[in-house]
């Protein structure tokens, strides 16, 4: 049976089916709506076997494969030919490290911009206003570090000589908080909006728009 994606709109199972198509990996995907912009539709819990009701996660025949990070490793593995050039494998310690710390790193940045949503979300006007510069912090410290690689590495991708699973994990992070302006303070990085806008006109990446969940944070 073809694995099935539960993808949520505006969510982290973008970076799941983007690298499925990239991989010509065939998923059947469904599709949830989110409540006022917030929380999913509590289908999204009945009709996937994810106790926690969140999304990414994909159903294999008898497996559930849960965590976006987790779901790309699983795709690239189970079912991807030259899966290696995507995430390296052993003997190629400095790939596979170097490709999955980035996998890590995604759901870092994740980690230092909720914060600030859950502010405006739950807090008065006031506390979001003072908290949000201070929380913003590291998601500076992060897109700083994403410009500096993408400099030092030269390619216009963050790890070799062209797209790995690293580029398509922190892509999805990296376009949540530019949109949305998390902790950002209008700044600019002329490195990360250049690799966006290149990974973003690849036709896999086009075709995932076309999936049928939401994706409102594209740069183009
Ligand atoms: N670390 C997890 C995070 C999963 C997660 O929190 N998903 C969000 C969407 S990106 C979700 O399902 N939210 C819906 C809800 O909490 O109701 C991953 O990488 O998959």
């Amino acid at each position: 049976m073809t694995p099935i994606l539960h993808a949520l709109d505006n969510s982290r199972a973008f970076r799941v089916l983007w690298l499925a198509n990239e991989l010509d990996i065939e998923l059947d995907v469904k599709s949830y709506a989110r409540i006022d912009g917030k929380g999913a539709d509590p289908k999204m819990k009945e009709q996937s076997r994810f106790k926690l009701g969140k999304s990414p996660c994909i159903e294999d025949d008898d497996l559930l494969v849960v965590e976006s990070g987790n779901c790309m490793e699983y795709l690239v593995e189970r079912y991807a030919s030259k899966g290696a050039s995507w995430i390296p494998n052993s003997p190629d310690w400095k790939g596979r490290t170097a490709v999955r710390g980035w996998i890590g790193f995604a759901e870092t940045l994740m980690t230092h911009a909720l914060p600030i949503i859950y502010v405006q979300w739950f807090a008065d006007e006031g506390t979001a206003k003072e908290l949000g510069p201070k929380l913003g912090a590291n998601v500076v410290k992060d897109l700083d570090y994403v410009e500096s690689e993408l400099v030092a590495n030269r390619s216009g991708y963050l790890y070799g000589n062209d797209i790995t699973a690293a580029d398509i994990a922190v892509a999805f992070s990296v376009e949540y908080v530019l949109f949305k302006q998390i902790g950002t303070s209008n700044q600019k990085w002329h490195g990360i909006d250049a690799w966006l806008k290149r990974l973003e006109s690849r036709p896999a990446y086009q075709k995932t728009l076309k999936a049928g969940f939401k994706h409102d944070f594209s740069l183009l």
